[in-house]
């Protein structure tokens, strides 16, 4: 801690340097680049594609798309207001001009690329529901995002919740935003309760909430999926381990219901969580379900129950829409044996 400390203090003595007058400091740098958006499976409907060892073949072709990088700090590098990307496989991109090269899935620098621009999206959401303008930021914090070759599929060494590292098992992890925008989830959980999940059911709606946010980002970034269920998680990445026919990580709609189905894994018991948070979106519609569950998570301790943390998400409804928003929030809950 001490030592990390130190190391901040030469980082913020450094700044100036680094603000190159290369892009406007106040409206942020912006460059092209090229990245899936969320991913081919959900994008093409196409549940046969598979990681075939990193190749870049022609069904893959419809599946990029050419996108704004937004927030760069005009060092040169991908680094900006809410990420910095350090790869450990291959080298790093550079920005130099206002597009970068069509980098595909077979070049290292497609998930670095994918990696900035799905971090950036992720608080962008946040913001367009008002936190760090009417609500208070959320983890409006640079953060640092590490590909490496390490961490086994789906599970990601982190050495802090603030950061993320993003393997390259399987489907490189970082070809998939849903991925990506998970991760992300854990980082804004900790950037409103530091240290949060502590224990199996904080550690579950810390799985939950950031399974929710990696559908309800892409969602909003690229509209709802018409060829895929909404509700699957990481479709590309699970082409790698989900047996099919439909390929997700996890599922925000499974009918699990508390203490019934809790079988001890913050990822399986998170599902009984997800579902009550996609119960409530589609009872009050994207932007208010999000808005509330997230306003809800200030108040949650870092070892909360499923019960406590229900009774902040029910009552942040209450505060921020009223009763009825209260009541579908607190029905979620009750459905699914929780309140
Ligand atoms: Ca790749
Ligand atoms: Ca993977
Ligand atoms: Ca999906
Ligand atoms: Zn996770």
């Amino acid at each position: 801690m001490r030592m990390t400390r130190a190391l901040a203090l030469v980082a913020a003595a450094a700044l100036p340097l680094v603000a190159t007058p290369a892009f406007a400091a106040d409206s942020g740098g912006t460059v092209t680049g090229t990245v899936f958006a969320p991913n081919p499976v959900q994008q093409l409907g196409d549940q046969s594609l598979t990681d075939a060892k990193d190749a870049d073949y022609p069904a893959l072709a419809p599946a990029y798309r050419t996108v704004t990088l937004t927030d760069l700090d005009g060092s040169g590098g991908l680094s900006g207001r809410y990420v910095t990307v350090k790869s450990e496989t291959g080298a790093p991109v550079r920005v130099t001009g206002g597009a970068l090269p069509a980098y595909h899935r077979d070049a290292d620098q497609f998930e670095q690329v994918m990696g900035y621009h799905w971090v950036t999206k992720a608080q962008h959401y946040l913001q367009s529901l008002g936190f760090g303008s009417k609500l208070r930021p959320v983890n409006q914090r640079r953060i640092e995002l590490r590909i490496n070759q390490y961490g086994g599929d789906n599970s990601f060494f982190r050495e802090n919740k603030r950061d993320i590292t993003l393997g390259k098992g399987g489907v490189d992890d970082g070809e998939d935003a849903e991925v990506i925008v998970h991760e992300y989830g854990h980082s804004v959980q900790d950037g409103q309760v530091p240290g949060f999940g502590t224990t199996l059911e904080s550690g579950a709606i810390g799985e939950a909430f950031s399974d929710y946010l990696a559908v309800t980002v892409t969602s909003w970034a690229n509209g709802r999926p018409t060829a895929a269920p909404e509700a699957c998680v990481a479709d590309w990445d699970a082409v790698s381990y989900s047996p099919g026919p439909v390929h997700c990580l996890r599922r925000l709609d499974e009918d699990k219901r508390y203490p019934r189905d809790v079988v001890g894994e913050v990822h399986a018991d998170g599902e009984i969580w997800s579902r009550a948070l996609w119960d409530i979106r589609r009872s009050l519609g994207d932007t208010q379900a999000s808005t509330l569950i997230v306003e809800a998570q200030f108040a949650f301790a870092p070892d909360t129950t499923f019960r406590a943390a229900a009774q902040a998400t029910v009552a942040a409804a209450q505060r921020l829409y009223g009763a009825r928003a209260a009541e579908a929030t607190r029905a979620a809950f009750v459905e699914r044996g929780i309140l």
